[in-house]
C-alpha cells in the first residue's frame, strides 16, 4: 500500500493555504457588498434543513478548494469504506456501523461475513415490545404497582445521548412517568436521583456496553442496595426492576440481571455514537416506539443524503469543510454551536462528546504525529441565555469563533411574542457578527470620541445559520446525524482514526491504582510523584479526623 501523503504537501492543501493568504483577510462586508446575491445563493437545503453559510470567510473558490481537498484525501473513498462495513477503527480493528442501527428492515450491511441489519431489528422490535409494556402498566414492579419512574445509570456514550435526547424530546415523552440520569461517581449524583422516588415503581437501566466501567457499575451496585432496603431485601424483585444494556452478557449475568431483560448491541457501535442503539431504551420509553423509530428514520435520511449528495450540496462535508477552513488555516481554536431552543439544551454537551473524543487525537492513521491542528473545540449553550453572556468574547474580543446558530420556524409551544423574539435574537446575532458596527456609525449615533474604540465592532465573524421547521424525533435524528458525519468529514481531512478513545480508556485505568491506597487501613507505600503523594496523605489524615 502507497504511504498516504502528508496532508501539508498536499497540492489542494497548498493551493488553500495560497488563497487564504489572498482573501482571509477579506471582509464579510466586501464580500456582500460586492455580490448583492451572495445571501440568496450561498446556501444548501436537504431534508427540510437549511444551511445558510454566506457569512462565512469564503468564496466561491474556497468551496471549490475545500471539495477538492475532501476528494484529495479521499473522504468520499472512506465514507464508502464505513458504510459497507470495513473495519475502519483500525486501533481496536472494528467496523464503525452507527449507520447499521438505523438501515431499514430488509437493508444489508455485511460484517465478518453476517448481515447485521436482522440482529439490529431483533432488538429493536425487543426494545419496543418492553417499552409499551412499561409504558402501558403491563410490566408491574414487584409489589403489582406500575413503573412511573425511570433511572438510567451509565456514563460517556451511555449517558449523554439519552440524556440530550430525553430533554429534546421532551414535548414528545410519557408525562406521567418520570426519568432520571445518573452518571457521575459522586455519590451526590445517585442520591438526588432516588430521593423522592418509590422502589417499589422505579425501574433501573444499567446502560454500559462493557458493564465493567468503574463509575457505572458503582452506582448500579448503589441501586440494587438501595432497592432492596426499600423492598425489604427481596432479591427476587430486583428482576422486576433492573434491566441492563450492554454487550457483555457474561457481566450482566454477574451483576444479577437475567439475560431475557437485557438489550444488546455489538462492538460495531461506537459509545458516542450509540444513543440510537438499544443505549436509547430509555429515549424509547419517554416517546414511545413510533417516535423512536421515527427519529431512527431521520438519522438514516440524513445518512443517505451524505452517502449520495454532490459534495457541494452535501451538508455534513460542507460544514465538516468550513471547520477544517477556520481551525486550520485561521488558527480558529473552537467553535460554538448555540441553539435557539430550549429542548436542545444539552445539544452542546452532547456535540463535546461526539466531536472531541472523535477528533481529539495528534497521530495520523499511519501513526505519524500530526503538524496541523486537529479537533476544534465545541462548546455552547442555547440561545438567548448566552447572548447575556460569553456572547460577548465572540463580538469584541481578539479571539475567532466561528458559530453554528440553529433555530426552527415552528414553536412547540407557541406563547404569545416570544417565538417571533427568539427568531430576531438568532437572525440578528448573525448579522452583527458579520457585519458589525464600523467607527462612523458609533459616531454617528453621537457617541462621544474617547467611548467609540470601545463600541465598535469589528464584524467579520463568521456563523452558519441551520433552519429548520420544527424539532421532531425524526429532525433530532437528522440533526445528530448531520454533526456524526461532520466530525467523520473532519476526521477524514485530517486522517485521524475518529472512533478509538485511548484517552478516555486512560481516565478508565488511571483511579484503579489509587483507590486501594484511599482505602487502606494502613499507610500505603506512595510512589507517585511528591505532588500526588502530598494530596494522597492530606486526604487520608483529613477524612480520619
Ligand atoms: C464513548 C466512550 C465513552 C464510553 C463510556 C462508557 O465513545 O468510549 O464515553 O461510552 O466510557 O462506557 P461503557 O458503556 O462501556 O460503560
Amino acid at each position: 500500500m502507497a504511504a498516504t501523503p502528508a496532508l501539508k504537501s498536499r497540492p489542494a492543501w497548498k493551493a488553500l493555504a495560497s488563497h487564504h493568504a489572498k482573501i482571509g483577510k477579506t471582509h464579510l462586508r466586501e464580500l456582500f457588498g460586492d455580490d448583492p446575491k451572495r445571501g440568496a445563493r450561498m446556501n444548501a437545503e436537504a431534508l427540510g434543513i437549511f444551511l445558510d453559510y454566506s457569512k462565512n470567510r469564503i468564496t466561491d473558490e474556497t468551496l471549490k478548494l475545500l471539495i477538492r481537498l475532501a476528494k484529495a484525501c479521499g473522504v468520499e473513498r472512506k465514507r464508502d469504506a464505513m458504510f459497507e462495513g470495513k473495519k475502519i477503527n483500525i486501533t481496536e480493528n472494528r467496523a464503525v456501523l452507527h449507520v447499521a442501527l438505523r438501515a431499514p428492515r430488509g437493508a444489508k450491511i455485511v460484517v465478518d461475513g453476517k448481515n447485521v441489519v436482522p440482529a439490529v431489528h431483533a432488538t429493536l422490535d425487543k426494545m419496543a415490545k418492553f417499552s409499551d409494556r412499561v409504558r402501558s402498566g403491563q410490566w408491574k414492579g414487584h409489589t403489582g404497582r406500575r413503573i412511573k419512574n425511570v433511572v438510567n445509570i451509565g456514563i460517556g456514550g451511555s449517558d449523554l445521548g439519552p440524556v440530550m435526547a430525553y430533554e429534546a424530546l421532551r414535548y414528545y415523552s410519557k408525562r406521567s412517568m418520570t426519568f432520571r440520569f445518573v452518571s457521575n461517581i459522586d455519590g451526590n449524583d445517585f442520591a438526588e436521583a432516588v430521593k423522592d422516588l418509590d422502589a417499589a415503581e422505579t425501574l433501573f437501566i444499567v446502560s454500559s456496553k462493557t458493564f465493567t466501567t468503574l463509575e457505572t457499575m458503582t452506582n448500579a451496585h448503589s441501586a440494587r442496595a438501595w432497592f432492596l432496603k426499600a423492598s425489604g431485601g427481596k432479591t427476587a424483585a430486583v428482576a422486576k426492576h433492573f434491566v441492563a444494556v450492554s454487550t457483555n452478557a457474561a457481566e450482566v449475568t454477574k451483576f444479577g440481571i437475567d439475560t431475557a431483560n437485557m438489550f444488546g448491541f455489538w462492538d460495531w457501535v461506537g459509545g458516542r455514537y450509540s444513543m440510537d442503539s438499544a443505549i436509547g431504551l430509555s429515549s424509547m420509553l419517554a416517546v414511545g416506539p413510533d417516535n423512536f423509530r421515527a427519529m431512527l428514520d431521520g438519522f438514516h435520511q440524513m445518512d443517505e443524503h451524505f452517502r449520495t449528495a454532490p459534495l457541494e450540496k452535501n451538508l455534513p462535508v460542507l460544514m465538516g469543510l468550513l471547520s477544517v477552513w477556520y481551525s486550520n488555516f485561521f488558527g480558529a481554536q473552537t467553535v460554538a454551536v448555540l441553539p435557539y431552543e430550549q429542548y436542545l439544551k444539552r445539544f452542546p454537551a452532547y456535540l463535546q462528546q461526539l466531536t472531541m473524543e472523535s477528533n481529539g487525537k495528534h497521530v495520523t492513521l499511519d501513526g505519524k504525529t500530526v503538524n496541523y491542528d486537529t479537533g476544534s473545540i465545541y462548546w455552547g449553550e442555547p440561545g438567548t441565555n448566552g447572548q447575556h453572556s460569553f456572547y460577548q468574547l465572540i463580538h469584541q474580543g481578539t479571539r475567532l469563533i466561528p458559530c453554528d446558530f440553529i433555530a426552527f420556524v415552528k414553536a412547540l409551544n407557541p406563547i404569545g411574542r416570544h417565538h417571533d423574539i427568539l427568531m430576531a435574537n438568532v437572525f440578528a446575532q448573525a448579522e452583527a457578527l458579520a457585519f458589525g458596527k464600523t467607527a462612523e456609525q458609533v459616531r454617528a449615533e453621537g457617541t462621544a470620541d474617547w467611548l467609540v474604540p470601545h463600541r465598535v465592532f469589528e464584524g467579520n465573524r463568521p456563523s452558519n445559520t441551520i433552519l429548520a421547521d420544527n424539532l421532531t424525533p425524526g429532525m433530532l435524528g437528522k440533526l445528530v446525524a448531520l454533526y456524526e458525519h461532520c466530525v467523520f468529514t473532519q476526521g477524514a481531512i485530517w486522517n485521524i482514526n475518529s472512533f478509538d478513545q485511548w484517552g478516555v480508556e486512560l481516565g478508565k485505568a488511571l483511579a484503579q491504582a489509587i483507590i486501594p491506597e484511599l482505602e487502606s487501613k494502613d499507610s500505603p507505600k506512595l510512589r507517585h510523584d511528591s505532588s500526588t503523594n502530598h494530596i494522597i496523605r492530606r486526604y487520608r489524615k483529613l477524612k480520619a479526623s
